[in-house]
């Protein structure tokens, strides 16, 4: 047989096609250009191909045998509601087979405010486990032996009270922290680009990383002293590029901090770690975690380390809870998998997969149980565990691998010319990248360009709604304050408020290490409010100015029928009023906000007057800002299930300042069994995840018209 050439394949492509081959060419959003075959010639000459695993670049693994030495780690994300609560779960799914413990804290704890106060009434309980003091921690990891099980905590902004409320618990369990294993997030720069929940100003929040990295350095060897994650970034809307690129300048920029505070970097570099997202691009997904030890070992060359350790990318990887859909949700159950295998085959070290109903509303026990036994059987059943990185050599693959790697390696050089990530971060360029890439996926999903099956495509008709799990948050908020009422009586006051003022000294002056004063009064029994506005005093506040992408989701629609008579409508409604005009509101402590900037893009494109509000607002700070602004529909938008609590209280303020005119929308993750309450407490009109936007400026005018002609 003579050998074919690709100029054959090509003629005998384009007599099947009846069109050029390149029509086939797949255009994604990260402007890699996958075409329909990959040979030989495309990994012609690439580097990496001849390495082995555990051996730098790492491209192939950080560990020689992989999972046929050791699987990687079940670690199921989880924490609601009370210490006892968490507690209890946890235990029970570490004899279901969960290998590690992964807390979730609610977004007051988060944000450094205790359960007792004004302004976190909505959050306390959530989204996560309510933690005020060691007392809570004790609870949480009562009856797990902290020497054995290694935890992690997704904590950024009052990272130093949890850090130094876990050192205590594990004194207190008798485990000195130099036996304590797990993973502190402490990853502040991508908290300023989009999940928000920081609490002081870039520069001090780079310090409290600083003296993190030292601290366990030096006392705990055994902890991961950060996870430099790109997984928000991906769920804020980043592309597979921007979530790897952003997420390696970040690492260079801690190491550069660490560095800068005296640190020899192999102290601490071996005990880097990071965290990715998988979403549904199956192999780039895979490509991109080979591209990420492959570039991280670049970049830590720069800083000639003499352990081959520090120039290992070992990371945590969790399925992707942007492509989880509210419709048919079963459909997730298959998702979550495919993005589990896709983690696997990239060579993760630890993995959380989704529970189905995430898209909804916190895990349920049964919804959970799936979500860990995905793992457990692509452990024990698939056979992919037995086999190195089974995807060298694919030529698809390793052209990925390369192309994803040289595409983040470029936006990393660009980062470096605008003078690292912390001044990119200040000049908002990724936040900027990312948002404009979040509303040009929104608007290929609303056009149906982009496919998501139930949601734009075999839609069903009648959907039953899924039993979920719901958290009486004032029940918890009222045991937390007990508890607290309860510790502030028994402690020594004369101790507390001497650490507290030691610690703001450490924090004043720049000398001594924070948490190693935050230990002290973590064990005093001063709260994690206390302790966070210990350093509040001297770091104030980091204020976020809100920013909005224009021109994107309008261009993509530019020309479409349906956008013109919106348009039109819009139009018509100002003539007769004045323009519409939004305020788009974010409540509470719900940082989440990927889906009210790319609302307040894709309506001002379309036509709507808007007011970007700021985050963390009170439901009174709102009501005066949309009074201020003469708006005439509030949007609020809620993915940290605060709305049960904040909306009803928004609508009382509105009503309150005479504007009871100005009607109430609510957006965001809201569970359908709550639809009813939120129309009954005065909101107009509910719009779920997987909501069109087009669909929902429709209504939105709908209502607005209704309005004047009544
Ligand atoms: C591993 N080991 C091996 C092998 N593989 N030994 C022999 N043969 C092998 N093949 C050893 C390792 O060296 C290590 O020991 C031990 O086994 C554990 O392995 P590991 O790979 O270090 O795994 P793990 O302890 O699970 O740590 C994984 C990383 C850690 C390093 C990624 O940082 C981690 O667990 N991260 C989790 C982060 C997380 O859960 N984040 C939750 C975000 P030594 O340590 O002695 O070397 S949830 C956020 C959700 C969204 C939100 O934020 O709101």
């Amino acid at each position: 047989m003579t050998k074919k050439t690709i100029a054959d394949w090509q003629a005998l492509a384009e007599k099947e096609l009846k069109r050029p081959a390149d029509a086939l060419t797949w255009h994604t959003p990260e402007g890699i250009d996958v075409k329909p075959l990959y040979t030989a010639d495309d990994i012609a000459g690439i580097e990496h191909l001849d390495s082995l695993p555990g051996f730098a670049p790492f491209t192939r693994g950080p560990r020689a045998t992989m999972y046929a030495g050791r699987p990687w780690t079940i670690r199921q994300y989880a924490g609601f509601s009370t210490a006892e609560e968490s507690n209890a779960f946890y235990r029970k799914a570490l004899l279901a087979g969960q290998q590690g413990v992964s807390v979730a804290f609610d977004l007051a704890t988060h944000r450094g405010y205790d359960s007792d106060h004004p302004r976190v009434e909505g959050d306390v309980g959530k989204a996560g486990v309510a933690i005020d003091s060691v007392e809570d921690m004790k609870i949480l990891f009562d009856g797990i032996p902290l020497e054995d099980i290694s935890v992690s905590m997704t904590m950024n902004g009052a990272v130093i009270p949890i850090l130094a409320n876990f050192i205590v618990t594990g004194e207190e369990q008798g485990v000195s922290r130099d036996k304590l294993s797990g993973t502190i997030q402490n990853d502040i720069l991508k908290e300023f680009m989009v999940r928000n929940t920081y609490i002081y100003p870039p520069e001090p929040s780079m310090r409290i990383i600083a003296d993190i990295i030292e601290y366990t350095a030096k006392e705990m060897p055994k902890f991961n002293s950060i996870s430099i994650s790109g997984y928000h970034m991906q769920e804020a809307g980043a592309t597979l590029v921007q979530e790897l690129a952003f997420t390696l300048a970040d690492g260079r920029e801690y190491v550069r901090a660490a560095i800068a505070k005296g640190l020899d970097v192999d102290a601490f570099a071996g005990r880097l770690s990071f965290f990715f997202a998988i979403g549904m691009n199956f192999f780039m997904e895979a490509a991109k975690l080979r591209a990420a030890r492959l570039l991280w070992t670049r970049i830590m060359q720069e800083f000639e380390p003499k352990k081959a350790s520090s120039l290992m990318l070992r990371t945590h990887c969790q399925t992707s809870g942007v492509s989880l859909a509210e419709q048919d949700p079963y459909n997730n159950i298959v998702r979550t998998a495919f993005e589990a295998m896709s983690a696997v085959l990239g060579g993760t070290q630890s993995l959380h997969t989704n529970s189905f109903d995430e898209a909804i509303a916190l895990p349920t026990e049964f919804s959970a149980r799936i979500a860990r036994n995905t793992q457990l059987i692509l452990q024990h059943e698939t056979g992919v565990t037995k086999v190195v990185d089974p995807l060298a050599g694919s030529y698809y693959v390793e052209s990925l691998t390369n192309d994803m790697a040289e595409k983040a390696w470029a936006l990393i050089e660009e980062i470096e010319r605008l003078g690292g990530m912390t001044k990119a971060v200040d000049d908002g360029l990724p936040k900027r990248l990312i948002e404009e890439a979040a509303t040009r996926r929104q608007a290929a999903v609303d056009r149906a360009e982009e496919v998501i099956v139930g949601v734009n495509k075999y839609r069903l008709e009648n959907e039953e709604p899924i039993d979920i799990l719901q958290i009486d948050n004032t029940a918890v908020r009222l045991s937390q304050i007990k508890r607290i009422e309860q510790t502030r009586r028994q402690r020594d006051p004369k101790l507390v408020s001497e650490t507290l003022a030691r610690l703001t000294e450490v924090a004043e002056s720049g000398q001594g290490n924070i948490l190693e004063a935050a230990v002290d009064a973590a064990r005093a029994r001063a709260t994690v409010g206390e302790i966070s506005d210990a350093m509040r005093a001297v770091f104030g506040d980091h204020v976020a100015v809100p920013e909005v992408v224009h021109d994107i989701y309008g261009k993509a629609y530019a020309g479409d029928p349906e956008m013109e008579t919106l348009t039109t409508r819009l139009n018509d409604y100002g003539k007769a009023a004045s323009k519409p005009r939004i305020l788009i509101a974010k409540l509470g402590q719900d940082g989440h906000d990927r889906g009210a900037k790319v609302i307040a893009s894709a309506f001002g494109d379309i036509g709507f007057d808007v007011v970007a509000g700021p985050l963390f607002q009170t439901p009174d700070e709102a009501a005066d800002l949309a009074v201020a602004n003469k708006v005439n529909v509030v949007g609020l938008s809620s993915l940290a299930a605060g709305h049960k609590t904040l909306a009803p209280q928004l609508v009382e303020a509105l009503k309150a300042r005479g504007a009871n005119d100005v009607i109430v929308v609510v957006g965001g993750v809201i569970p359908r069994q709550d639809y009813d309450f939120l129309l009954e407490s005065g909101v107009s009109a509910v719009f779920g995840p997987g909501t069109n936007v087009m669909d929902a400026a429709r209504s939105v005018l709908d209502l607005l018209e209704g309005r004047l002609r009544n």
